[in-house]
């Protein structure tokens, strides 16, 4: 949550930008000695601080008592973006405050506006500029940006970050997540520049239904009313042209005659250029429909099966955090190879090339923010964290044909508080955003006699996609009992399976039963997706996970070793049998779907 600020700057990385990257300064500061304004620190200025006050790193410099007991100078340096977890090894599991120092020189161009902006830290930023506090921002996968045109210096600038990672019963996450805390600048920062007056924020999409019609709208900053804009896509020979109203937006649409729709098969992207005032900027976009037609998700019409794989957005053979183009091509590129065309960004906003690249490779994606366990839902400023964190999301984001899916929350138990929180966070979404589905992946219900499942969770019925994480012959029962199961679902809604899986310790084997073999895992594997197919509403599924990944909460030694091991590939790599059977269960249903599709073209003929 920050403190409120305007939209995101739309498409920053197609702006001129100058990177951040590299060696930054640091100081690990456990007992918060920089906050607490001890003698031997220059008080940090917090919030509501004025905004001149002299900052202590420049005390040195300017001439400052002898005694400091700090020195960025002569700290030692890391790698930003990057978590500190995985490059200095005594702070590997470290979960405080870590202070960045980086210097830098910088003159914008007469007449140019400059921000800085951040693609992520985890948690929590406070930002120093050359002194004064820029701004704080709460959420450790968001991207936020200050605008700096005047808190620049043309030279000798002082950037200074206080990153703490602590969790908290009122952050988002909370207390408890099966995920490694990397803390610090773990994505890209960087300077980027536009003129005076500039194109803020646009939107532009295909809507649903029978329409045809490409609508959105392009706002500006400042907010000047009667500024000419203009929308084009020159392949398509599409130019569109709109005006300004008080709040420097204007809205466009136009026909979708002859603009080739985006499909996982066919990513086509076109360029799209917004101008206004002095301004230009482009971008590659891809048109598509997404909506829900009974139990069916219609794609561009078309229904589709979600043949998925859950994903944590990390590196697993460092171990770190990803956050490059690079590390977004390795991740998606074994989804590839497992015969997916959806993954489940889970849990918490990945970086911004992962919804890129499945634009420009064709995977459809799902989004979530990081409601998760044990989230305080009563507590006011934990909904402004959660729902600043999704909006900074959708914004982000909702010019990519890939993503189809906002999801919301990941089993949150349902009452009466988190439905109504839920609810509002659903109801950001469709503020945003009024074409993509919402989804949240809920818990099931065991009733009746039978012990069938179902979803008695109120949001299942608020849900365009219906999602069920369950573990049915991992945490309960044993794979044979997939067999028995009997399911009550909502005939009228998909079904998604938005997780199932078990633990293999890769390499290991033995007999089917015995767990934490790959065997094992391969049975569960065989056994749900069986189950599954057998549901009438089943439209997709997107299996816990695609790697193995860090947690500090799985201890088991020899076997876990503060890994989740229920990945499909091991930390290197290597594919544990469970990735075979569902590739060879992908392929089959891409056969299957291939063949409906070819009768229903037949039949419509
Ligand atoms: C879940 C969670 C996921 C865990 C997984 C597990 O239900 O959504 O974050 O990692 O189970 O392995 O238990």
């Amino acid at each position: 949550m920050s403190s409120p600020r305007p939209p995101l700057v739309q498409n920053t990385y197609h702006r001129a930008r100058v990177s951040l990257a590299g060696a930054w300064s640091y100081i690990v500061d456990p007992y918060e000695t920089g906050f607490r304004n001890q003698r031997n620190w220059e008080p940090f200025p917090q919030e509501g601080a004025p905004k001149d006050r002299a900052f202590f790193l420049d005390r040195r410099r300017e001439g400052a008592a002898d005694r400091v007991e700090y020195d960025f100078d002569s700290s030692p340096t890391m790698q930003v973006p990057g978590d500190w977890n995985h490059q200095v090894e005594a702070i590997r599991y470290y979960e405080g405050v870590v202070w960045y120092r980086r210097r830098f020189d910088h003159a914008p161009a007469p007449g140019r506006r400059l921000f800085l902006r951040f693609e992520a830290v985890n948690y929590e930023a406070h930002v120093y500029l050359n002194g004064s506090l820029l701004g704080r921002h709460e959420g450790g996968f968001d991207p936020f940006e200050f605008e700096i045109t005047d808190a620049i210096r043309a030279e000798g600038n002082s950037l200074v970050v206080r990153v703490n990672n602590r969790r908290e019963r009122h952050t988002v996450p909370a207390m408890t997540t099966d995920w490694w805390n990397y803390g610090g600048i773990t994505r890209e920062v960087y300077l980027f520049e536009t003129p005076g007056g500039f194109v803020r924020d646009y939107h532009v999409q295909l809507e649903g239904g029978e329409s045809d019609v490409v609508s959105g709208f392009v706002e500006l900053d400042p907010a000047h009313e009667g500024v000419e804009v203009e929308v084009a896509v020159p392949e398509a020979c599409i130019r569109v042209l709109a005006t300004t109203d008080r709040e420097g937006r204007a809205a466009v649409s136009w026909r979708a005659h002859g603009l080739r729709r985006w499909t996982p098969e066919s990513p086509v992207l076109y360029d799209v250029v917004v101008r206004a005032g002095g301004d230009e900027v482009r971008d590659r976009i891809g048109f598509r429909t997404i909506e829900t037609r009974g139990a069916d998700i219609l794609l561009n019409g078309e229904p589709v099966f979600l043949r998925g794989i859950s994903i944590h957005e990390e590196i697993a053979s460092v171990p770190r955090r990803a956050y490059s183009r690079e590390d977004a091509a390795a991740l998606l590129g074994h989804a590839r190879e497992l015969g997916c065309n959806f993954v489940r960004l889970a849990h918490y906003p990945h970086n911004e090339h992962m919804a890129r690249l499945a634009d420009e490779t064709g995977l459809l994606v799902w989004e979530e923010i990081p409601v998760y366990w044990g989230i305080d839902y009563a507590n006011p400023a934990v909904y402004a964290a959660a729902e600043s964190q999704l909006e900074a999301l959708v914004r982000r984001d909702r010019n990519r044909a890939s993503v189809i899916v906002w999801s919301i929350a990941n089993e949150t138990p349902p009452d009466a508080v988190r439905t109504d929180f839920l609810r509002r966070l659903k109801a950001v979404v469709r503020r945003l955003d009024r074409q993509r589905l919402v989804s949240a992946a809920l818990d099931r219900t065991e009733s009746g006699e039978d012990g069938g499942y179902s979803l008695d969770d109120p949001f299942a019925g608020e849900s365009d996609l219906v999602s069920c994480n369950q573990y049915l012959g991992w945490y309960y029962g044993t794979p044979a009992d997939c067999g028995r199961k009997q399911w009550r679902l909502d005939p009228g809604k998909p079904f998604f399976a938005s997780e199932f899986g078990a633990g293999a310790r890769a390499g290991r084997h033995g007999p089917r039963e015995e767990v934490w073999t790959e065997e094992h895992q391969a049975w569960l594997y065989e056994e749900q997706l069986a189950m599954l197919e057998r549901l009438p509403t089943f439209r997709g599924c997107s299996p816990w996970v695609l790697m193995d990944f860090r947690t500090p909460r799985r201890n088991l030694s020899g076997v876990q070793d503060h890994w989740n091991r229920k990945g499909l590939l091991a930390p290197d790599g290597s594919k544990k049998l469970a990735w075979h059977v569902l590739r060879a269960f992908y392929e089959c249903v891409a056969r299957r779907e291939a063949r409906r599709a070819a009768q229903r073209e037949e039949t419509s003929a």
